[in-house]
């Protein structure tokens, strides 16, 4: 047994079930006399619903029942809830349409739900699915951005004037227009983040149980946070209170966000399993969640920086419109506002900043986090704004950058969009990407490529992240409808062994191996003797989840404090059995000893004595050792870095490859450099997915085209090159890890890097700027129009 305490590389434990097969995820569970739901989902983007007749499709054979939104009328369910509120400029609270779970009235996205079939096989639910007669009057659809805002559009919601769900602002107007006044030029950018579709290997499922003897809930949901559905299905959709419903996260195949919510299939299964007393299953089909889960991104923005003479940076402005799809998800709202207006700052000492936000209703699915979420729609902004100031002026952007960022003895920096960054050195990642990159002799590779008739080009991004989300009161003060502290509880077994109840959930994280480290570090026990729990509300105590890359910050952080507990308690133990002062006990690598002497304990003495209570402190001590400590951060971490991006673009046919990628990122300090260096390369995957090949495109109608894998293009391994790693560490000075968030730092600093190399290999085309993605298409246009000196 090597060294298995935090920084080593240990293999996961999590993967031998995983790569043998023995996972358990959702569509593994069965339940006894289980029946199988097939929900009808909407065809048209808008359309008025006349009526549903569904005699058909209850007589067809197999079927059980057949359920729409009449039916969940009658029982008084309520909508699905949004959990993050936003106000506008003038004070007054954003629009909230109602949700329902399965469409009332109205239809409003292609996927919206309309009916569940019950049945007693999938196929069966499926094919009566097909007898279902909806009455449909279609209505005008506005499937963008642009369409939702244009005058007379169609409303997606009655009372939602101009579609507009808030129109919000952050930072100092008035400073910021008095610097652009006095400014020595102003460099100006339309840009848009293009909308992306999250395709996690597994696809969402839900199971509703119903026990009719204990009135007992369940529901096994492939979620990224089981109290929190919880939270919202019980309290405000199904009205079940707590006690009567477990919710169950088993293993889950990637989620990137995507499963956070709460979704309408959750609460139908769950719902319809109490009416049908037997369990009901959902599956999604690859094309059901390509129109049902929450997409992401979908900005369009314009962007200016005053600048003085030197190129410093005076004052940042920024308008964006967010697309929200045809209803608000989960935590929609605080995206294109508190995760990405804040995050404008980014790595730059900007002294004045002002954003302003409007959210649109379309008739598209919902929008809401994907990994990242608001702050790669910042760093894309941002670092494309900063190359285009480079580009306009003539000052080399490795250099420009340098001139703005913020000093590395600036620490804490406030900035002027709410933020203080607690630490960082944004010149030492920079200085180790471009070293990692062999940025200085990049122009002999340039020349090689042209040689053999391809265009190189090299591109870089700086970045900074705010995560482990967060402080809940803080985020209470903006909007937050749920507190976002974290939990653990570690039990250690009489024998000694240990096991951790956490309120964070690993869906591909590694939390098994990783958390058990911060065991091994702390309490001195053999990682094989260690288990983590997640996932059960049944089991683990109320915690918020894994989202915003907090649970190595947030619920690591608990579990130290829990740690510290149990110490304080052995110490005590430790001091009765050895008759020494509590004060004279020192502990460590699992051993309780008397200061000065050669008395020891090891942890499994102390823990027998505690549950084995015959020579014990009854008086003053509980026995056992089993401690719980809940942790609310005092801010968010701030992981900051920088990517270099290499491409080589074939001109015959404008298809760009990633040549070389390098990362050089600070995560302060690595529990598992490993599972942190996967974690950034899967990041950039994504990161190069979104720059290079992903687009969730509508038509005109509303019609998804990008609908499925044929036409949704997803990076593949032949796409992305080998991605190195390398950090530059700082420590977050208010954890007691002094750790920041790695899960998320790939994708926020990659698809700007990638563009910004994308047109620098392009630079004989005069091309200033281009949107995601550079496909070949794109660039191909560009190369012929330069040619034909159009450009
Ligand atoms: N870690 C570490 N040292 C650090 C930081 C983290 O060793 N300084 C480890 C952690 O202990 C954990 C992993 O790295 O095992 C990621 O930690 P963290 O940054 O705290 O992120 P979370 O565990 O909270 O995961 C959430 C994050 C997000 S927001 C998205 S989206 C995302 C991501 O993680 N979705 C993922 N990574 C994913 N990876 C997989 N395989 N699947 C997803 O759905």
């Amino acid at each position: 047994m090597g060294f298995e305490g935090i920084g080593a590389s240990v293999r996961r434990k999590e993967d031998q079930r995983f790569l043998s097969g023995r996972g358990n995820y959702t569509d593994d569970i069965n339940r006894p006399g289980q029946l199988y739901a097939y929900i009808k989902r909407s065809d048209r983007a808008h359309a008025r619903i006349n009526g549903i007749d569904t005699a058909a499709a209850k007589a067809a054979s197999g079927v059980v029942a057949v359920f729409t939104g009449a039916d969940m009328a009658a029982d008084e369910l309520g909508g699905l809830p949004c959990g993050w509120q936003i106000h506008n400029k003038d004070g007054t609270p954003m629009a909230e349409p109602p949700h329902p779970v399965l469409a009332q009235g109205k239809v409003r996205h292609v996927g919206d739900p309309i009916a569940v079939v019950i049945a007693e096989s999938k196929q069966a639910a499926k094919d009566a699915a097909e007898k279902l007669v909806i009455h449909l009057t279609d209505l005008p659809a506005s499937a963008s951005i642009q369409a939702a805002i244009a005058p007379g559009a169609a409303p997606v919601h009655d009372d939602v004037a101009g579609n507009i769900c808030y129109d919000w602002h952050l930072g100092d107007k008035d400073m910021v227009d008095a610097a652009f006044a006095g400014a020595h030029k102003v460099v100006r950018l339309e840009l848009e983040n293009n909308r992306l579709i999250p395709n996690a290997m597994e696809p969402r499922a839900a199971v509703g149980d119903f026990d009719p003897s204990s009135g007992d809930f369940t529901l096994y949901t492939t979620s990224q946070n089981p109290h929190v559905i919880r939270l919202l299905m019980g309290a405000f959709v199904l009205h079940i209170p707590e006690n009567k419903l477990r919710v169950v996260a088993p293993d889950v195949g990637g989620g990137f966000g995507s499963k956070i919510y709460h979704y309408a299939e959750e609460a139908i299964v769950t719902w319809a399993a109490g009416k049908v007393r037997r369990p009901v299953k959902w599956t999604a089909e690859r094309t059901e969640s390509f129109m049902s889960d929450a997409h992401g991104r979908d900005h369009a923005s314009v962007a200016e920086m005053a600048i003085d003479a030197q190129g410093h940076f005076l004052a940042l402005r920024v308008h964006t419109l967010a697309n929200m799809g045809a209803y608000l998800s989960t935590f929609a709202p605080c995206i294109p506002t508190y995760l990405y207006a804040t995050l404008l700052s980014g790595v730059y000492k900007t002294p004045a900043i002002y954003v302003e936000v409007k959210a649109v209703f379309s008739n598209t699915v919902p929008v809401d986090a994907y990994r990242g979420a608001g702050r790669p729609e910042a760093t894309f902004l941002l670092e494309r704004l900063v190359d285009a100031i480079a580009h306009d002026t003539g000052i080399d952007r490795v250099e420009i950058r340098r001139r703005n960022f913020i000093p590395s003895d600036a620490f804490p920096y406030q900035t002027p969009v709410a933020l203080q960054y607690d630490s960082g050195d944004y010149f030492a990642t920079l200085d180790g990407a471009l070293k990692g990159a062999n940025w200085a002799g990049f122009e002999a590779r340039r020349a090689a490529a042209k040689a053999r008739g391809k265009l190189r080009g090299i591109g870089v991004s700086t970045y900074l992240e705010a995560c482990g989300i967060a402080p809940s009161a803080v985020v209470g003060s903006l909007g937050a409808r749920a507190g976002l502290y974290e939990v653990g509880t570690v039990r250690v077994h009489p024998t000694g062994s240990v096991t951790v109840l956490t309120g964070s959930h690993s869906h591909g994280q590694g939390h098994e191996t990783t958390f058990a480290q911060l065991v091994v570090d702390q309490l001195g026990v053999p990682l094989s003797q260690v288990e983590i729990v997640h996932g059960d509300t049944a089991k683990i105590p109320f915690g918020m989840g894994t989202y915003g890359s907090r649970s190595l910050a947030v619920g690591g952080s608990a579990m130290v404090k829990a740690m510290d507990k149990i110490i304080a308690k052995g110490k005590k133990i430790a001091a009765h059995l050895m008759e020494a002062a509590v004060e004279d006990i020192e502990f460590k690598d699992g051993k309780f000893s008397v200061a000065g002497t050669d008395k020891v304990k090891a942890l499994a003495e102390i823990s027998l004595a505690a549950y084995v209570p015959h020579n014990y402190p009854i008086e003053e001590l509980e026995p056992g050792l089993d401690e719980t400590a809940f942790y609310d951060p005092k801010n968010f971490t701030f992981p900051g870095g920088c990517h270099v991006a290499e491409v080589e673009i074939d001109p015959e046919t404008g298809t760009a490859s990633v040549e070389n990628f390098t990362a050089v990122d600070d995560v302060g300090r690595v529990i598992n450099p490993m599972i942190v260096e996967g974690q950034v390369q899967g990041g950039v995957a994504q990161g190069i997915g979104q720059a290079l090949l992903e687009h969730a495109v509508y038509d005109a109608s509303g019609q998804l085209l990008s609908g499925s894998m044929m036409d949704y293009t997803m990076p593949r391994a032949d796409n992305l090159p080998n991605i190195s790693v390398g950090h530059a560490t700082t420590l977050c000075t208010h954890n007691p890890l002094g750790a920041k968030g790695c899960g998320e730092v790939g994708a926020i600093g990659s698809p700007p890097a990638v563009i910004n190399a994308i047109l620098d290999a392009l630079k004989d085309y005069k091309v200033r700027h281009m949107n995601m993605p550079a496909t070949p298409e794109k660039i191909w246009s560009i190369i012929q129009g330069g040619i034909n000196g159009k450009a």
